[in-house]
């Protein structure tokens, strides 16, 4: 069997999540579900990034005293609201965990060995909101150019690693593995700044409030970077002592796919790969930094009192519209924007009205005009070829693997309109009226029935919800339904004649 190891970024818990951590932990979900489909075995991660200043400062904001209490508590706000969403995560890693203090520990024993850690002194610039290093050019009026304030000038001894050792390897490795960093313009971005403008970086902080120690020099607190990068190796137990746990680490790494959004690019694909390289690990297979979007045109922030809570809006449109919208509206890669009116607008049309009335107006002919039942079917009769054919399977299972989520979708609704032009076409109210046309009447019937379950499948990876609905609908164990490998189940046909259909509501009720 196959495996697929897919992370996002940990999230750092000075807030709760927006609609932006969701949109890559939604992207994350999609792609897991997807490949446990395809059948492979999928190793799906997100976490929280807790060794921050951010954070630290963020619990002193809340009147918090109990550092420790405070991250608790954010943490699990973080999971919940994963859990709300709906995301299937294998593992959710907190850097503040026993085993991730190890694996960093025996990382930076190693890569201090190889000979690539040293000590020096670091002057110049820190942003705490980036929780980066930054140089004058980073800086408007002494202002952090990102966050709007200001950098905190420091001079303190510290270790650094050597991030320039890399430089060569580096490039190698992106222009001999095309797939490495995408989409391409992020690989371009990336290949500049290595050649241009890489240079060694601190990897620790002085006498600082949190932070994991470096291991034989309690005063020095490993950089908060540093340590969040590995996080993807302690979750698949790199740190672990035991034949247990080097299991698991064999088996998964090198992980296929790591997503982030572009804002991180730099760490993930310059520091990161260099780390492992210097620790003698093979790199991931790629490294997909999406796009960021703004809201209604504005930047997402507290102050303009835009920041869109995903649970809150899936409360009202449902988990699988809020999938849905962000994976069409939001072309994956691209930069975009989240519109509250274009959402609306969006599960009126596109779901409520096509692929929910698609629903409702076949279960309720199904009603009427076949004793509530799934229809047996002839034969193939001219002009009720099957909707979902070969080409449908291929375009979507292309789109998916390209991460082209909104073609995915494309091919989906070319399915949803195709059936409700049959239907319109057809005319089954008047099939119905007439013994004669009879046969046709169940081979529509059956081929709009078998259409709506293969559209069960066709959406399971990215609205599950709408599938289970979809399926149960038709009648159909959704247990048994997903049990069957994908292969399997997407052959024309797999509908049995005569199972009693069980219509409920429509799936996606409109909004007023
Ligand atoms: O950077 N549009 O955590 P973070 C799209 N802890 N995506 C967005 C977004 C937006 N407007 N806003 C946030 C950190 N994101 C580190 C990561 S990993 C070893 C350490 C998403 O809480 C996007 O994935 O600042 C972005 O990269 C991430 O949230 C930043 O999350």
């Amino acid at each position: 069997m196959p495996k697929f190891y897919l992370s996002t970024p940990i999230y750092y818990i000075n807030d709760v999540p927006h609609i932006g951590h969701a949109y890559t932990t939604i992207v994350a979900d999609v792609l897991a579900r997807y490949h446990r489909l395809k059948g492979a075995e999928v190793f799906f991660l997100t976490g929280t990034d807790e060794n921050s200043q951010k954070n630290f400062e963020a619990a002193r904001v809340a009147d918090e005293r109990d550092l420790k209490k405070y991250l608790d508590k954010m943490s699990a706000k973080w999971q919940s609201t994963w859990d709300l969403l709906g995301i299937s995560n294998d593992d959710f890693i907190r850097t503040t965990e026993k085993r991730h203090l190890d694996a960093v520990k025996k990382f930076w024993l190693k890569v201090q060995k190889n000979g690539d850690i040293y000590q020096g002194t670091y002057e110049g610039f820190y942003c705490v909101g980036c929780e980066a290093f930054v140089t004058e050019t980073d800086l408007v009026d002494s202002n952090c150019a990102i966050h709007k304030k200001p950098a905190k000038k420091i001079k303190e001894k510290n270790y650094f690693f050597r991030l320039t050792n890399y430089r060569d390897a580096l490039i190698k490795h992106i222009a001999d593995n095309p797939d490495f960093i995408q989409p391409i313009k992020r690989r371009n971005e990336i290949i500049n700044y290595i050649k241009d403008f890489m240079t060694d970086v601190s990897i620790s902080r002085q006498n600082f409030v949190c932070g994991i120690p470096v291991p034989n020099h309690r005063q020095q607190a490993i950089y908060v970077w540093f340590d969040a990068l590995i996080n993807y190796l302690t979750a698949i137990d790199y740190g672990a002592k035991t034949i247990k746990g080097k299991v698991l680490f064999k088996k998964l790494w090198p992980a296929d796919l790591q997503l982030i959004g572009k804002d991180i690019l730099k760490f993930h694909a310059a520091l990161w790969p260099a780390m492992l390289m210097s620790a003698d690990l093979p790199l991931p297979q790629t490294i997909f930094a999406h796009g960021y979007f703004t809201i209604n045109g504005d930047k997402m922030s507290k102050s303009l009192g835009n920041v869109v809570d995903p649970v809150e809006l899936a409360k009202i449109y449902s988990n699988d519209a809020i999938r849905w919208f962000l994976l069409s509206e939001i072309k994956f890669g691209e930069d975009g924007d989240f519109s509250l009116v274009r959402l609306k607008d969006g599960y009126n049309n596109k779901l409520a009205n096509e692929l929910g009335n698609l629903v409702h107006r076949v279960l309720s002919m199904t009603e009427k005009y076949c004793d509530n039942k799934v229809p047996k079917f002839s034969a193939a009769a001219e002009g009720l070829d099957p909707l979902c054919e070969i080409d449908i399977w291929r375009d979507f299972e292309s789109a998916m693997d390209h991460f082209r989520f909104d073609e995915a979708l494309g091919v989906i609704w070319k399915v949803v309109a195709t059936a409700n032009q049959l239907i319109d076409k057809e005319k089954p109210w008047d099939l119905a009226k007439n013994d004669n046309t009879r046969g046709r009447l169940n081979d529509l019937m059956y081929n709009l029935l078998e259409t709506l379950r293969q559209l069960g499948w066709l959406l399971l990876p990215i609205m599950p919800e709408t599938a289970e609905k979809i399926w149960t609908q038709l009648g159909l164990s959704i247990e048994k339904e997903k049990a069957k490998a994908m292969d399997k189940a997407k052959i024309w046909g797999g509908l049995r004649a005569e199972i009693k259909i069980i219509k409920g509501e429509p799936i996606f009720p409109k909004i007023v």
